[in-house]
């Protein structure tokens, strides 16, 4: 097949002199607030997505202006582990080059929003200066390495960490692309040399993600992941990892084609082979995936084309040793566990709330303000979660104090005012700055939780956790066929109701009835709370009963994902 049968991403990628294209003449272009078209493609790479004001679209083309061009930078941040003076260094920056903000997202790292064409260098150098960066953090390389985030366990936690780490430099894209174009670097490289020795100049067919789990936790949904990685411990030590291949959450409504896969567990490596086998998993990936039609061209097709069979070989030929027997692992519970914990080594971890992560100074809560002033004091270190929430983490018994002064200052333990299902929802970006959106999610979220509660309540069972995730649309940001209740948009104030998923990431929800309002959601669920109040078993979660009880049937295959069990009216 020639370059030119290639879908356009694909072309773009290739001619790209390594991720090049004509970034520099894009930024040095005042006339217009945007990227030339193909740059918009790379800029992706650079961890930068061009977006408007979805809200201002109508009015600036009344005006006969541009659309309100502005971009999203996402940080590569493995592990989702920063220090309080790179805390302080991205706070310092969110008003002058961004929105204000800074959003946790359901990878373990940051966006900023609002960035405009003129601020994208400033920031980036900025960045650099932190000994930051957002390379890789978005397009069609391997993404942010999520790992699970357990202050019970820290010492393991710290392996753990090592290898997110380890898998992100080893799977990172290594052309001078990024420093030529944001921090000034000289071209160097010499005609002709291959500057990218793993990705080459194709690069993947797609987005490729990598997550570690440690059982039975399994806060970063391991295998919502390409390659899900599950920490195998014996005798207190991470003796390797059980390895899951092909996890995605992305369909397209309609598109019976298009689908979540859970990743599907294959074998065992021992730990000081992960990082190579995780390199050979991607090569495969990038070797067998399909590179002419963008809609298949995620790994977990790729396995459903091929087979698992057929991917062991390939794995034990790439790799040089075929994957062992998968070991015993539970995976039990995917939330954060709220409050303050200790450590074997006596250090204070405090887990805190942040509603879908979005960190800003609010009317009612100075929240960037204080996360700022405990920055300023932690000599610890700051991970976030992958359910958008906070660790002030390593704090010493001196510092708890302190610490816990500014927390009641500023009120930003909710101390339970929040209700626990509020507490543990994830909700996507969505409008206005998504461009794929077609219904609300993180400004919903909160009306909506608050609804739900009260429902819960009045059926008794306001105090259970419930995993609610909203998604503005199919692609699944908030890893939504995870959750016990998951809403996808449709239309402006229309969702998909799926329902029935495990507590710990182990089982996909299926659609209950589509394309619903507000009223029509709450009418499905109320007699389904009523119902589990009344009938559960002691200690069983929502998803599970709804699965016992027979209200949601067991999946059968990918086409359920796209047949409501409820029909229409
Ligand atoms: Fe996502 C595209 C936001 C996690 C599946 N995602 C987008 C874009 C960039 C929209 C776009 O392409 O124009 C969104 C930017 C919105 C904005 O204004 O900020 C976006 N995704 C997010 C974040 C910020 C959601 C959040 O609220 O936290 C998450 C950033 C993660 C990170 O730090 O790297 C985010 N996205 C996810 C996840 C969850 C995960 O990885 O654990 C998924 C599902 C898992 C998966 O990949 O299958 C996910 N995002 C997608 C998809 C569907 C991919 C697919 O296979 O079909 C798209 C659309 C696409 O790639 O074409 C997408
Ligand atoms: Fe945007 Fe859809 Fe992702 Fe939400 S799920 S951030 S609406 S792409």
């Amino acid at each position: 097949m020639s370059h030119d049968d290639l879908p356009l991403a694909e072309q773009i990628k290739r001619e790209s002199r390594y991720l090049r294209g004509t970034l520099r003449d894009s930024l040095a272009d005042h006339a217009t607030g945007a990227l030339h078209d193909e740059d918009t493609h790379l800029s992706k790479f650079h961890g930068l997505y061009q977006q408007d004001d979805r809200e201002l679209r109508e009015e600036r083309r009344q005006q006969k202006l541009e659309p309100h061009f502005q971009f999203m930078l996402r940080l590569r941040l493995p592990g989702g582990v920063l220090t309080p003076d790179q805390w302080l260094g991205l706070d310092e920056v969110a008003d002058r080059f961004a929105d204000g903000s800074l959003r946790l997202t359901t990878r373990q790292t940051f966006q900023f929003h609002r960035v405009f064409k003129e601020n994208l260098q400033p920031l980036i150098q900025h960045l650099d200066s932190l000994g930051l960066d957002s390379r890789g953090a978005c397009g069609d390389v391997n993404r942010n390495v999520v790992a699970n985030v357990n202050p019970h366990l820290s010492a393991n936690h710290a392996r753990v960490y090592d290898h997110a780490v380890q898998i992100s430099e080893r799977l990172m894209w290594r052309s001078r692309a990024y420093e030529e174009t944001w921090l000034n670097e000289a071209p160097k490289t010499r005609e002709g040399e291959e500057e990218e020795p793993f990705y080459t100049y194709r690069y993947l067919p797609r987005k490729f993600k990598v997550a570690i789990a440690l059982p039975p936790h399994n806060d970063c949904d391991v295998l919502a992941n390409d390659i899900g990685l599950i920490a195998i411990e014996e005798d207190g030590d991470i003796v390797g990892y059980n390895i899951a291949v092909g996890g995605g959450m992305g369909m397209t409504y309609g598109e019976t084609g298009t689908y979540p896969r859970l990743a599907s567990p294959v074998g065992f490596v021992p730990a000081d082979q992960v990082v190579d086998a995780c390199e050979a998993i991607a090569a495969i990936q990038r070797d067998h995936g399909c590179r002419t039609d963008r809609a298949h061209a995620r790994f977990k097709y790729t396995l459903d084309d091929y087979g698992l069979d057929w991917f062991k070989e390939r794995f034990a030929e790439v790799h040089g040793t075929p994957l062992e027997p998968l070991r015993d692992y539970t995976l039990k519970d995917s939330g954060d566990q709220f409050g303050w914990t200790e450590d074997d080594r006596g250090r204070h971890h405090l887990t805190l709330f942040i509603p879908s992560g979005r960190i800003r100074d609010f009317e009612q809560l100075k929240l960037r303000t204080a996360l700022r002033s405990i920055a300023k004091i932690h000599s610890g270190e700051f991970r976030i979660t992958c359910n958008q929430n906070l660790i002030i983490a390593g704090v010493s018994e001196q510092e708890k104090s302190a610490i816990q002064k500014l927390v009641d200052h500023y009120g930003l333990d909710d101390g339970g005012k929040s209700s626990p299902l509020a507490r543990n929802a994830i909700s996507c970006v969505a409008f206005p700055t998504c461009g794929l959106a077609m219904a609300e999610s993180e400004r919903y979220l909160p009306e909506l939780s608050q609804k739900i509660h009260q429902l819960m309540s009045e059926a008794g069972i306001g105090g259970e956790v419930i995993q609610l995730r909203v998604s503005g649309c199919p692609n699944g940001c908030a890893r939504p066929y995870l959750g016990e209740i998951a809403l996808t948009g449709k239309a402006p104030g229309k969702y998909n109701l799926y329902l029935g998923a495990d507590t710990g990431g182990n089982r996909l929800n299926r659609l209950y009835r589509e394309n619903i309002d507000e009223a029509q959601i709450l009418a499905d669920l109320k007699p389904l709370f009523e119902r589990f109040a009344r009938e559960r078993d002691a200690d069983e979660g929502f998803g599970d009963f709804l699965y016992r009880s027979g209200v949601i049937r067991p999946y059968s295959g990918p086409e359920d994902f796209h047949q409501p069990l409820i029909a229409r009216g």
